[in-house]
């Protein structure tokens, strides 16, 4: 039976991540960060399957314990400051979890065992202001934030740590992803969450940002089979996913509210507040390396994705969560 280690897996993708490896016959360790209360809500379900560590990434120590004690043959590191406002409020932070945190990650699986194959989660904000569309792995980088530039050095050093000592790693340059289990702060969940709230009562209206921003949104659940498909390959190599399809924030909100039979019209408010201090504009993934080589394709339609959001969120309110 193989071992696989999760760090990140309390969210939405290590979740998937993690169910996908548990039907694929592994055993899935993961590694949690301690906190007063346990944020176990998207592995409930799956809890009682699933061997978890505590450990954080700003703890070199707590890392080499974890690889230790779980012997894992594969290593997804997908624990990060995910947000990327934040980044800008928590610069320094962003770059300890997000950027150093790595270095901390690929030193602790050189000194416990340099066999174990290490998937890292790079994004599509490295391309930032971007040079080319669509985006694809010789796409020169220009992040546009702080947490693009902190997952730019991430993209590197574990490019770098294959080059200098030969350990099997890969970087997943995955465009934006989503699912029910997004978190609310993120533009999808945040608009398909205000509609379910609007249909059961709860809320009046909806504030956003910058409508025009466009996206490579695919679905969650389909990019996690990528991520494990590129530790299946004969030699590590980095991949674009995405969908190679934009689309607009305003989009996003035509859909969601159509589907809840609403006039996004009557709802929708637009504050400055919710502007970037640098936007990353147009975002679109040429994925052809990882169909060539990998075999992988999205199947998730975006409307498809953004009608199942909504619906899981009004299901959901109107179970009364
Ligand atoms: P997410 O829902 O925000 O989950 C992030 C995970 O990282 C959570 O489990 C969080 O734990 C954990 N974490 C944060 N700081 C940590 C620390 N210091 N030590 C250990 N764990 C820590 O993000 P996601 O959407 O699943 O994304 C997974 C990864 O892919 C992230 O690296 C993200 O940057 C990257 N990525 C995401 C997308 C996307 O569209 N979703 C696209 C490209 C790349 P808590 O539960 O304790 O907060
Ligand atoms: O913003 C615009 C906003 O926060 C998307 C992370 O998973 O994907 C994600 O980063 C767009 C931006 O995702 C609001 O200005 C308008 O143009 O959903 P988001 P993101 O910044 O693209 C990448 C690939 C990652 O790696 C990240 O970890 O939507 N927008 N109005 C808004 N965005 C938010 N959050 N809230 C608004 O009110």
């Amino acid at each position: 039976m193989k071992k696989a280690l999760i760090t990140g897996i309390t969210g939405q993708d290590g979740s998937y991540l993690a169910e996908f490896l548990l039907n694929k016959g592994y055993e899935v360790y993961g590694m949690v960060r301690r906190a007063s209360v346990d944020r176990f809500d998207r592995i409930q379900h799956i809890r009682d399957k699933l061997h978890i560590f505590h450990g954080d990434l700003l703890d070199q120590f707590s890392l080499v314990r974890t690889i230790e004690k779980s012997e894992p043959d594969e290593l997804y590191n997908l624990g990060a400051q995910s947000f990327v406002p934040t980044s800008w409020e928590q610069p320094v932070l962003t770059a300890e979890f997000t950027g150093v945190g790595v270095t901390r990650i690929l030193e602790a699986v050189r000194q416990v065992n340099p066999k174990i194959k290490f998937y890292q989660a790079s994004s599509s904000e490295m391309f930032g202001k971007v040079v080319e569309i669509p985006q694809k792995e010789t796409t020169p980088f220009y992040p546009r934030s702080p947490y693009g530039v902190a997952k730019v050095y991430a993209h590197y050093i574990t490019v770098n740590y294959r080059e200098s000592f030969g350990i099997y790693t890969c970087s997943g340059i995955l465009f934006n992803h989503e699912s029910p289990r997004r978190g609310h702060e993120f533009v999808t969940r945040k608009i398909t969450d205000a509609v379910a709230r609007i249909v059961t009562g709860k809320s009046k209206s909806l504030t956003l940002g910058n409508l025009e921003a466009e996206r490579d949104w695919g679905f969650a659940g389909d990019y996690v089979e990528a991520m494990w498909m590129m530790l299946q390959q004969p030699e590590p190599d980095d991949y674009v996913i995405g969908t190679g399809e934009a689309h607009t924030v305003k989009e996003v909100v035509e859909i969601a509210f159509e589907r809840a039979g609403l006039d996004w019209q009557k709802y929708l408010l637009v504050d400055k507040h919710f502007f970037r201090p640098s936007e990353v504009d147009q975002l679109v993934g040429d994925y052809s390396k990882a169909k060539a080589k990998l075999g992988w394709e999205p199947k998730v339609k975006f409307r498809e994705l953004i009608e199942m959001m909504v619906d899981a969120d009004i299901a959901l309110y109107k179970s009364g969560a």
